[in-house]
C-alpha cells in the first residue's frame, strides 16, 4: 500500500522544494521527519527512491499553516532534507523557498488577494522574524510571468519582493553573535554575523584562493574543505549555536575583492556543498558584513559609501549578482539595520500527491 500526501513542486528563488499544507503532514515532528525523507529519497546521493533534486538546494520543504502571530498572515516552517544522511533540520531559514511561500498561500486559500500586488506577512517560524512578500495579483489571482530576472535561474518571471524587518540575530540571538567584528581562529581574522543566516565570513586569500574558483573546483578540494569544516566546528558554539556537526549552519562564505563591478565577491559553503549563487538571507548577512566597520568583508568590499541610510549592495557570486537594499544606522563601532529588501521570483512547477509506502506514515 502506498499513502498519498498533497504537495506542490515549486521553484522558489534559485531553489526548488515541495510545498506542504501542515495538516498534509504527520503532526509529530519525528513522524513527519520519516515521511519526508521518504519522500525525498533520502539517505542516498541520488535521491532516486524519491523527488529530491540529489542537491542541498533541490532537497527543501515548506510547511505552511494559519498563523496565530500577530502582525502575520501565515506561518512559514522550512525544513532543509539533507540529501545523504537521514536528517532533517528546521535550524536554518531558508530566503529562497520563502519566495515561493506568498502564491502558494494565496492559491491555496490561507490569504485573500488584495489588489494588483497583495503583500503576505509571512512568520518564519524557524527564527521568529516576519518577511512582508509583494506578490503579483493583477485580475485577481497569482501570476507567475513577467520581466524579473534573477542570477541563476534562466528567463524571466513575475517579480516577488521580499522585506526583512527584524531579522538580525535571529538565529544566533545577536547580529554580531560572539560580541565581536573579528575573531581570532586558527591564525585566520573571520568575522561571524547573523543578519538573517549565521554566516562566517572568511577571506579567500587566507586559504591561497583567488576568490574566483569555480563551485566545482572548491567542492574538489578536499584539503581546503577540511579546514572550513574544522573552523566552523570550532565557530558554531562561540556563534550561540551549540555543537553544528549535525547542523547546517553557520554557512561559511570565502570573499574577495569585486571583479565585476559588485561591492564583494563570494564563494559560499552550505556548509559542505558550495552554493551556485548565495542564499538569500545568507546574502543579506554578507552585505551586512560589507558596511560593518572593522570587519573583514569591509576591508575588501568596494562600498561606495558607509554612511547610515540606503545602501544598494550587489553581492557578487559564481553565477552572477545578488542586491541586497539595506537601510542602516551606523554608530560609533556598531550596526543597526532598520529593513533590508530584495528581489526574487518563483514558479508553481507541478501540483498533485507525492507517494509513499503507507508504513512509513503508521509505522506499522
Ligand atoms: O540563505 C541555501 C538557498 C539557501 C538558503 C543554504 C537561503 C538563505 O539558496 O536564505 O536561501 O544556504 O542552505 O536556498
Amino acid at each position: 500500500m502506498q499513502t498519498a500526501i498533497p504537495t506542490t513542486l515549486m521553484r522558489g528563488g534559485t531553489s526548488k522544494g515541495l510545498y506542504f499544507h501542515k495538516n498534509a503532514l504527520p503532526a509529530e515532528a519525528e513522524i513527519r521527519n520519516r515521511v519526508l525523507l521518504r519522500i525525498m529519497g533520502s539517505p542516498d546521493m541520488r535521491q532516486i527512491d524519491g523527488v529530491g533534486g540529489a542537491h542541498p538546494l533541490t532537497s527543501k520543504v515548506a510547511i505552511i499553516s494559519p498563523t496565530m502571530r500577530e502582525g502575520a498572515d501565515i506561518d512559514y516552517l522550512f525544513l532543509q532534507v539533507t540529501v545523504d544522511k537521514a536528517q532533517v533540520s528546521d535550524n536554518q531559514n531558508c530566503g529562497n523557498i520563502l519566495a515561493g511561500v506568498g502564491p502558494w498561500a494565496i492559491e491555496n486559500g490561507l490569504v485573500d488577494v488584495s489588489g494588483a500586488t497583495t503583500p503576505v506577512r509571512i512568520h518564519m517560524v524557524n527564527t521568529g522574524s516576519i518577511a512582508m512578500a509583494h506578490i503579483p495579483t493583477p485580475n485577481g489571482f497569482v501570476t507567475y510571468e513577467g520581466d524579473a530576472r534573477i542570477d541563476g535561474v534562466p528567463g524571466t518571471a513575475a517579480p516577488i519582493l521580499i522585506d526583512f524587518l527584524d531579522v538580525a540575530g535571529a538565529t544566533c540571538g545577536a547580529l554580531l553573535p560572539t560580541g565581536n567584528v573579528i575573531d581570532k581562529i586558527n591564525g585566520l581574522d573571520v568575522t561571524c554575523i547573523d543578519n538573517g543566516m549565521p554566516v562566517v565570513v572568511l577571506r579567500a586569500c587566507d586559504f591561497g584562493l583567488s576568490g574566483k574558483e569555480t563551485a566545482e573546483e572548491l567542492e574538489n578540494n578536499t584539503m581546503l574543505k577540511q579546514r572550513i569544516e574544522k573552523i566552523r566546528l570550532a565557530l558554531g558554539p562561540r556563534m550561540n549555536l551549540g555543537d553544528v556537526s549535525q547542523k547546517t549552519v553557520p554557512k561559511m562564505t570565502l570573499i574577495s575583492p569585486p571583479t565585476r563591478g559588485g561591492v564583494i565577491n563570494t564563494r559560499s559553503f552550505i556548509p559542505h556543498r558550495v552554493h551556485e549563487a548565495i542564499g538569500v538571507l545568507g546574502a543579506v548577512s554578507v552585505a551586512t558584513a560589507c558596511v560593518l566597520p572593522g570587519s573583514v568583508a569591509a576591508s575588501a568590499a568596494k562600498t561606495k559609501n558607509t554612511s547610515s541610510g540606503a545602501h544598494r549592495l550587489d553581492v557578487e557570486h559564481p553565477t552572477g549578482f545578488f542586491t541586497v537594499n539595506m537601510d542602516i544606522e551606523l554608530g560609533s563601532g556598531d550596526i543597526k539595520i532598520k529593513h533590508s529588501a530584495l528581489l526574487r521570483t518563483a514558479r508553481k512547477l507541478m501540483g498533485g500527491d507525492v507517494y509513499i509506502p503507507s508504513h512509513i506514515w503508521s509505522g506499522k
